[in-house]
């Protein structure tokens, strides 16, 4: 049998797949399934559903159900070897919630390879669709839980998150109030994550301290279920929640469904899903603490590990458990991707001429500044969107273009300081660690190495890792993590940016004054 392990990733718009031969240190297969365009019938946009009020979203899970017959069924046709897959886990868009009825235990248990999967789980939803992360539906719920949860140690200390919109709790919180039948007619309540483990298992899967973390329902010092947080949210949740157990638990053998119809092997092992964001840390190989990443795509998001659990004091900041043990932070900066872009956009550059519009700035920008905050932000927390400007005139099309990277560099700074000691260095990927410019702002405010990493599908290749570790131990042949990840998540050294001392002491003068801007912008708009 070969040594290969599959990881899954089921996030907003596509189910990704990738399958790592441990031997070889290498991806050896690769694919997307884009929901939109190849499940057409399911009528979303990008994978989401979206209807009169905006800040409802939701998806429907039987769309995820179907992708996962179709992504195996076109691995077989491409030749994967399947009888060699010794594991398979996944990475599941965090918050999301699936809502089953009691008939969902024995239709698992009982999946028929004579049908597809949506033939056989049609009937096992109590909630026809999903609320997932984009939805903002719930501060009403939020402020009743943290109410609640005040005299108890509060949400935030005890479950790592202050009460946020699109976590699971207060979703489960609307469901219950608005429609309590439906919320009567459930049994159980699983995450996106926990929802398809259970597929391939056969049976309701546990949930793991890296997603549990997103629902504001878990004990983050624990990492079990916290009494007053499920009392806090709904009446009898606590039967509708499977358990917690810890990261890359192994639930079972993959289901015979999935042995018949596309080959896996009978002892191929299921192992336990995990959120994207914690899936991420480890294919990015943040496998020790003190390891940061920042990701820079449509958001940016900024992760952090550590083997104590901190809380940010600003309760802008998440903590959840990191599958490679001890906890990561994971801090969301909305605007991230999508400012730049405006700015781009807006003075008619491409990439180039935005690098070259930077370059032809001095590092600090002369003392101007811009809080980039075109949409409403999550760190800070911006309700009021508008971008602001301080010293900075509106055509200065350098000094914007500048302005925007380093206050989108200084903003991850200062929101990161309850995280513990500064990084030594950072990681950086997503579309903009291309741009040279970019890291070295990010070297200079950080004070320390910027190194871009060449990882796409970080979510998948961190799940099939994590199906790799669980195998080896659950097989009583323990390897280290950082055996697991050398030679997937190594980082491309050579296009490894360096501060510069002078920059770096600008940036140092700088920030306060940032900081100070960024205080009286909110407390003006609050
Ligand atoms: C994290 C979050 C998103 C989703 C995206 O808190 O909401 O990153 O996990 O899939």
């Amino acid at each position: 049998m070969g040594n290969l392990y599959l990881g899954l990733d089921s996030s907003t718009q596509s189910l990704s797949a990738v399958l790592v031969d441990l031997e070889l240190r290498r991806v050896v297969y690769s694919a997307s399934l884009n929901y939109a365009s190849a499940l057409p019938h399911y009528g979303t946009q990008d994978g989401v559903l979206r209807g009169e009020d905006p800040t409802v979203i939701h998806a429907p899970p039987l769309m995820w159900v179907e992708a996962l017959d179709v992504l195996f069924q076109q691995m077989v046709e491409v030749g994967v070897p399947m009888a060699e897959i010794r594991a398979v886990s996944g990475s599941g868009q965090q918050h999301g919630s699936v809502y089953l009825n009691p008939s969902a235990k024995d239709a698992l248990a009982q999946l028929d390879p004579a049908h597809s999967l949506v033939e056989n789980l049609a009937g096992v939803f109590s909630r026809r669709t999903a609320p997932i992360w984009m939805d903002s539906s719930t501060p009403r719920e939020c402020r009743e839980i943290t109410d609640a949860l005040a005299p108890h140690g509060g949400v935030l200390n005890l479950t790592g998150s202050a009460a946020t919109e699109r976590f699971t709790g207060p979703q489960i919180r609307k469901f219950r109030r608005e429609d309590p039948d439906g919320y009567a007619a459930t049994s159980h309540i699983a995450l996106v994550s926990s929802f398809l483990c259970s597929l391939l298992s056969g049976r309701i899967a546990p949930i793991d301290p890296g997603d549990g973390a997103g629902m504001n329902l878990m004990d983050i010092r624990r990492k079990d279920w916290c009494p007053s947080a499920l009392d806090a949210t709904a009446p009898g949740l606590r039967e509708k929640l499977p358990t917690i157990a810890p990261s890359g638990t192994v639930v079972g053998p993959i289901h015979p469904y999935f042995v018949r119809r596309y080959g896996l092997s009978e002892s191929a092992q299921s192992v336990i899903w995990s959120g994207d964001n914690p899936c991420s840390v480890v294919g990015l190989g943040l496998v020790r603490p003190g390891l940061v990443a920042i990701s820079m795509g449509t958001s940016y998001t900024y992760f952090g590990t550590m083997d104590d659990c901190r809380v940010d004091p600003r309760g802008e900041g998440h903590v959840f458990g990191s599958p490679a043990g001890g906890y990561m932070t994971l801090n969301c900066f909305k605007n991230g991707g999508l400012a730049r872009a405006r700015m781009r956009d807006r003075f008619q550059l491409d990439w180039a001429g935005f690098a070259a519009a930077i370059e032809s700035t001095p590092p600090g920008n002369r003392g101007r500044l811009m809080l980039p905050w075109f949409d409403t932000e999550i760190v800070p927390r911006v309700l009021v969107p508008g971008e602001r400007r301080l010293d900075l005139s509106e055509d200065d099309m350098a000094g914007n273009c500048r302005a925007v990277v380093e206050g989108q560099m200084m903003a991850m700074r200062v929101h990161a300081d309850w995280m513990g000691d500064r990084p030594s260095i950072v990681f950086a990927t997503g579309g903009a660690s291309e741009d040279r410019s970019v890291l070295q702002v990010m070297a200079d405010v950080f004070n320390c190495p910027a190194q871009p990493f060449a990882i796409s599908k970080s979510a998948a290749l961190g799940a099939a890792l994590i199906a790799a570790e669980a195998w080896h131990r659950h097989a009583r042949r323990p390897v280290s993590w950082s055996e697991i990840v050398a030679g997937f998540t190594d980082s491309d050294s050579a296009r490894r940016v360096l501060p510069r001392a002078g920059a770096a002491a600008e940036y140092e003068r700088l920030l306060p004054r940032y900081a100070q801007f960024e205080a009286d912008e909110l407390a003006r708009r609050a």
